[in-house]
């Protein structure tokens, strides 16, 4: 496969397409430096002072581990200064963050959950960094959170970096998705895979299966017809994956098909789902549906949710879109 590289493709599909403005283009390519510098981070391992807690509370109340911390401010140092945003929002950090006023402020925002996955990091299991651009409002003053609370489909790229065996990099702005390696010789990411397309079928399906209980009944329902195997309802024999980490478990559902839930929880019928809507699951979603699959909260797709709060969370099913159609039916049932 002809060598190409992130640059490389952004132009080409500026020209192909005109959908990757310059801004947005150095905007992206900021952003996947700070995941090269992440990435680096992440491998020191026990070799660097990264791991473990930082003895701190995100906003969600999570203990931050230290390698949180440092990947939001390696994101947050990396983006300030390059002209391309009015502002920035992370899972890491409560409010949002303005361009300092002695930086140039773009017509870009960007969300991201820095490190996720993170209950991971010190035992070595694949982590990623998500991340969503979406425009800021026109004639928008001062940035604000309502600035922000736009849906998915208001996105103009969404993308995430997997920290594992490789670190790959996934993006799309809206014309497919496509995947680059970090050359860490060279330090350069290379277009390794272009177009990905989710198989539409699956026999692969990704929960955790220890919160059954407290799935409402349609997702019993479904996950029971589908354990019932080839005798059941379903026909066939499933196999399980869950990686506790939802860059990793979507790569390989982008990579292979399978339905990826985190269903709405009745212990806290105030806190729908465990995943944040603005940069998890939007992302999430663009790319999954950008690569030809589904990605809905059990009623409707993501992309048409219209935020009410910047940290709101939301269920998630995505994947494969016939697995994902299917599971949206027993809700409507
Ligand atoms: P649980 C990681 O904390 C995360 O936000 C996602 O990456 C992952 O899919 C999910 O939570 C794992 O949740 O409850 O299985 O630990």
């Amino acid at each position: 496969m002809k060598r190409v590289s992130l640059t490389q493709h952004l132009v080409e599909q500026q020209r192909l397409h005109n959908s990757i403005p310059a801004e947005l283009r150095l905007l992206i390519e900021v952003v996947a430096r700070a995941c090269k510098r992440i990435s680096y981070e992440v491998s020191k391992g026990a070799l660097g002072d990264i791991l473990g807690s930082a003895d701190t509370e995100n906003i969600q109340g999570e203990v931050q581990k230290k390698l949180d911390v440092i990947s939001n401010e390696i994101l947050l140092e990396a983006n300030e200064w390059g002209g391309h945003l009015a502002a920035m929002a992370s899972e890491e950090m409560e409010s949002i963050h303005p361009i300092p006023n002695r930086y140039p402020k773009g017509e870009y925002m960007l969300l991201f959950d820095p490190l996720d996955g993170s209950s991971n990091i010190d035992v070595n299991v694949s982590i990623g960094t998500i991340f969503s651009v979406l425009k800021a409002p026109e004639g928008m003053g001062e940035p604000t959170e309502e600035a922000f609370l736009q849906p998915g489909s208001a996105q103009v790229a969404a993308g995430y970096a997997v920290y594992g065996p490789q670190t790959m990099l996934v993006l799309t702005t809206g014309q497919g998705v496509h995947c680059f390696t970090l050359d860490r010789e060279q330090g350069s990411w290379v277009l390794t895979q272009s177009n990905i397309q989710i198989p539409a079928a699956t026999k692969e399906f990704a929960i955790n299966m220890s919160n059954k209980r407290h799935w409402q009944p349609p997702v019993q329902r479904y996950i029971d017809e589908m354990l019932a195997g080839k005798t059941g309802p379903r026909g066939k024999d499933f196999n399980m994956r869950w990686i506790a980490s939802m860059v990793a478990d979507v790569h390989r559902i982008l990579n292979r098909g399978g339905v990826f839930m985190y269903p709405a929880d009745m212990r806290d019928p105030s806190q729908p789902g465990k995943l944040r809507l603005m940069y998890e699951a939007n992302p999430m979603a663009m790319i999954v549906e950008q690569a030809g699959g589904a990605a809905t909260n059990g009623s409707g797709r993501i992309m048409d949710i219209q935020p009410h709060k910047l940290h709101q969370r939301v269920p998630v099913f995505l994947g494969s879109k016939e697995e994902v159609e299917l599971v949206t039916r027993y809700h409507a049932e």
